[in-house]
């Protein structure tokens, strides 16, 4: 049986409104009527917290880790707008990030730990994906576009797979877990992080809850 880690994250108090996002002529066309904005509070049912990077902080064995994935984790660039905001990724497992847009973008990451290389790659309108790869952890590391000033995706670097991100509602499940006791870090980036110490059993362990507040 899997042991898996389940929970949900939701958010306590009100955060501040969302901006809308400052787009071009080009991107606005691409949204119609629509104006989409900032994406720093995203909640859900019963205000479920999206977008927080879930992972194991401490007490995975090494032989526990397996090599990374050879599947990428896939971020695309639709609208103008990265999608996901935030994804999970093992260190040498591959970034890919597509364009869907008949627009030109400029792809950024610009991590600030040591070992994690800057690049900066320009991406032709639906251009072939361009990837990346990360060695050392790094929450979250950030990746923007050069040429459109409010594209960002955050990426949470790990040295396992033993990673989650709350989806619309705030749930998360960080599958396929050895049992042991650990230590689960949340991270979002305006909520800042939290920790729990967990015993995960044969069968995992669900309802490791966690509730994010809005700073003051
Ligand atoms: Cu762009």
């Amino acid at each position: 049986m899997a042991a898996d880690i389940s929970g949900v994250i939701t958010l306590k108090g009100t955060p501040p409104p969302e901006q809308f996002l400052p787009l071009d002529p080009l991107c606005v066309k691409l949204h119609g009527d629509k104006k989409p904005a900032t994406r720093f509070w995203n909640t859900g049912k019963g205000n479920g917290l999206a977008d927080v990077f879930v992972h194991i902080k401490s007490g995975l064995k090494p032989s526990d880790i397996p090599a990374p994935s050879k599947q990428p984790v896939v971020l695309d660039q639709s609208k103008c707008e990265y999608l996901p905001y935030v994804v999970g990724l093992q260190t040498g497992q591959t970034l890919e990030v597509r364009n869907s847009d008949p627009v030109l973008h400029n792809v950024h990451p610009t991590p600030v730990v040591d070992g994690n290389k800057e690049q900066n790659l320009a991406q032709l309108p639906m251009g072939p994906a361009v990837k990346f790869v990360f060695e050392k952890p790094e929450i979250l590391l950030r990746i923007k576009c050069d040429i459109h000033p409010w594209m960002f995706a955050y990426v949470g670097v790990v040295e396992h797979p033993f990673f989650a991100v709350t989806d619309k509602n705030g749930a998360f499940t960080v599958k396929n877990v050895p049992p042991g006791e650990y230590v689960l870090e949340i991270f979002h980036r305006k909520g800042g992080k939290q920790e729990k110490k967990i015993s995960v059993g044969a069968d995992g362990i669900k309802a490791v809850d966690f509730k994010v507040e809005v700073p003051k």
